[in-house]
C-alpha cells in the first residue's frame, strides 16, 4: 500500500465517486506502467526503443524515414502480445460496470494506444491518439484491425490502393473529430472527472480536466507524482494506479 500520509484523501475522492452518477476519466502512460509497458515521460519514463517520440511520431519523422517508422510500431505492437492489463484497467472496467448498474455512466478516455482497457473489460473506450493495433489508409481513412502481428511495412488500401499507415495521431496532427467531440461531451456532462497516470503535457487531451472544472465537475488526480494538473484539482492521489484506483473502489460501492 502507498505510504500516503492522508488517507483522508482516499476518503474524500471515494465519497465524490459515491455520489456519482457520471464519471469521465482521461488515462494516459502511466495506467499501463505497471503492465510493463513504458511510459513516455515523468516517473520511469523512457524511450521508445531509443527514439523519441516527439522526433518520430510526427508526419515528418514518416516522411524522413516511413520503414524506420513501421518497424518502431511493428516493434511495439509485437510487444503488445505479451502484455495483460493491470488492477488500473481492471479497477476502471469495474467503476464503468458498478456505475451502470445503478443507472450511471463512466466514460473512459484515453491517450494509450495499447488496448488495454478493452482487454480489461472496459466498454466505448474513447482512443484519443489512436491504437497499435489498427492500421489506416492514408487517402480513404478504411480503418482495419491487425492486432499484435508484426507489420514492417504498410500494405496499401483494399478499397482506394493508396497506403495505408499506423492508425496513431502524431505530433502536429489533429485528432479524430468524432472520438475528441465525444471527450469533450463527456468531459462536459460528468459529475466527476478523474485524471489518471498522464504527465498533463499534452494537448487537447490535457485540456479535459478544464472542461470538467469550467462545467462544475469535481475532479481527482492519481499519479506518481505532482504534474501540471495537480494545481486544478480537488483531490490529487500520489501513488501507483494499480493500487490507488482498486482502492477506490474497495468497501462502500463507489
Ligand atoms: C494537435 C501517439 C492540433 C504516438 C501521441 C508544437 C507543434 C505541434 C503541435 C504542438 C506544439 N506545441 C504543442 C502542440 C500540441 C501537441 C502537444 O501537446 N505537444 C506537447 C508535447 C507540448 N499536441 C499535438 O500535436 C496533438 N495534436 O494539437 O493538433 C491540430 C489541430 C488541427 C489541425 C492540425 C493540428 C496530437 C497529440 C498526440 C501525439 N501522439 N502518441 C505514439 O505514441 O507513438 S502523444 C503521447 O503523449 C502518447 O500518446 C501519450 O499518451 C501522450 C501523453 O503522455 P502520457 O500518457 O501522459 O504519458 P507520459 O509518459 O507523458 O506520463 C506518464 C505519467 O504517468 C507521468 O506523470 C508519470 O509520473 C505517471 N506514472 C508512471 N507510472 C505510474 C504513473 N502514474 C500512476 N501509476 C503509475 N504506476
Ligand atoms: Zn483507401
Amino acid at each position: 500500500m502507498n505510504d500516503r500520509d492522508s488517507t483522508g484523501d482516499v476518503n474524500r475522492a471515494r465519497a465524490l465517486l459515491r455520489e456519482a452518477t457520471n464519471v469521465t476519466v482521461l488515462t494516459g502512460a502511466g495506467v499501463s506502467a505497471e503492465s510493463g509497458v513504458p511510459t513516455y515521460r515523468g516517473a520511469g519514463g523512457g524511450l521508445w526503443g531509443g527514439l523519441r517520440v516527439e522526433d518520430w511520431a510526427t508526419p515528418e519523422g514518416y516522411a524522413r524515414d516511413r520503414p524506420r517508422v513501421w518497424t518502431w510500431y511493428s516493434d511495439r505492437r509485437v510487444q503488445l502480445a505479451d502484455v495483460r492489463p493491470n488492477a488500473a484497467h481492471r479497477a476502471l472496467a469495474e467503476l464503468q460496470r458498478r456505475l451502470a448498474a445503478r443507472g450511471g455512466r463512466a466514460t473512459i478516455v484515453t491517450q494509450n494506444i495499447d488496448a488495454l482497457h478493452q482487454a480489461a473489460g472496459a466498454q466505448d473506450v474513447l482512443e484519443l491518439h489512436g491504437s497499435l493495433l489498427r492500421i489506416r489508409c492514408e487517402q480513404c481513412m478504411r480503418r482495419e484491425y491487425v492486432g499484435c502481428k508484426p507489420l514492417e511495412h504498410g500494405p496499401t488500401c483494399p478499397d482506394c490502393g493508396a497506403a495505408m499507415r499506423p492508425d496513431v495521431v502524431w505530433f502536429g496532427e489533429s485528432l479524430p473529430m468524432k472520438v475528441w467531440h465525444a471527450a469533450v461531451d463527456a468531459a462536459a456532462a460528468c459529475d466527476v472527472f478523474i485524471t489518471a497516470g498522464t504527465s498533463a503535457v499534452v494537448y487537447p487531451a490535457a485540456g479535459l480536466l478544464d472542461v470538467a472544472k469550467g462545467r462544475g465537475a469535481r475532479t481527482i488526480e492519481v499519479n506518481l507524482e505532482a504534474t501540471p494538473a495537480s494545481g486544478a484539482v480537488d483531490v490529487s492521489l500520489l501513488g501507483r494506479a494499480g493500487d490507488v484506483l482498486p482502492e477506490l473502489l474497495d468497501g462502500a460501492d463507489p
